[in-house]
């Protein structure tokens, strides 16, 4: 099941999923998954992104409901230029956040964990290495590549803008496919993750209200019996009874 480098949706077959809390309604509850395909990526030629494979990787969510907290940790991510990275997760509604981009600028041969959370105390940082007070907030620096935006073009099919908040997907859809967009846009150097893990706090969406009672016509059949009854007192008592038959 491991190290299955190919392809792009295959990903979903290999998401370990594990719904940790069953939750009263309207509760938020917890839902942790994490892909273990590793995520390879090659060196870039000069002034050419190279993207990674897969591209993108995916984990599929079959917990329905809204987010209310998301937070990702990108596993053994190893790296010679960990600044070439640009990392970008998005929601099955289209929703992007770029975790990382353009971060860690000294810290090549790197192989780390990396959690990304909206209320950790500080982001990666831009130069320097990327030290060891995880969790980190989304962390996007203007690299060589851009010139005033921190935004890096993601080639596609990756997410043509994005923002660096995890807050961006509260409110939207849990389930369906989330998906990792990682490439390098930095020449040479290349690296890896061994996987990610995608943490959801949402609120379960309501159960769909009862249809109505289906039509058996055990009703209808007994009252066109009573119909037929000779006598007020006997149709009387018949169609008392057939009242108790269902519709
Ligand atoms: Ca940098
Ligand atoms: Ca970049
Ligand atoms: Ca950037
Ligand atoms: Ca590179």
């Amino acid at each position: 099941m491991r190290r299955n480098g190919t392809g792009t949706l295959s990903a979903i077959a290999l998401a370990a999923v594990a719904i940790l809390a069953l939750p009263a309604a309207g509760q938020a509850a917890t839902f942790t998954s994490t892909s273990d395909t590793l995520i390879q990526v090659p060196p870039a030629p000069v002034l050419t992104a190279s993207i990674a494979d897969p591209y993108p990787s995916a984990i599929s969510v079959p917990a329905a409901g809204t987010v209310s907290e998301a937070t990702v940790t990108l596993l053994g991510v190893n790296h010679a230029s960990p600044d070439d990275l640009d990392v970008a997760l998005v929601s099955p509604s289209g929703a992007a956040v770029t975790l990382m981009s353009d971060a860690c600028e000294l810290d090549g041969g790197m192989s780390r964990n990396l959690t990304f959370d909206d209320d950790a105390s500080a982001a990666l940082p831009n130069s320097g290495n990327c030290g060891s007070v995880d969790p980190y907030k989304p962390s996007n620096y203007i690299g060589g590549d851009e010139i005033t935006v921190p935004f890096d073009p993601f080639p596609a099919p990756g997410p043509s803008s994005s923002n660096v908040v995890l807050s961006t997907f509260e409110g939207g859809p849990s389930n369906g496919a989330w998906h990792l967009y990682v490439f390098d846009d930095g020449f040479n150097n290349s690296g890896s993750l061994a996987g990610w893990t995608l943490n959801l706090e949402y609120v379960p969406a309501p159960p769909a209200p009862p249809g109505p009672p289906a039509v058996t016509g055990q009703r209808a059949a007994a009252l066109k019996k009573c119909a037929k009854k000779k006598g007020k007192k006997k149709k009387k008592k018949c169609k008392k009874r057939a009242k108790k038959l269902p519709i």
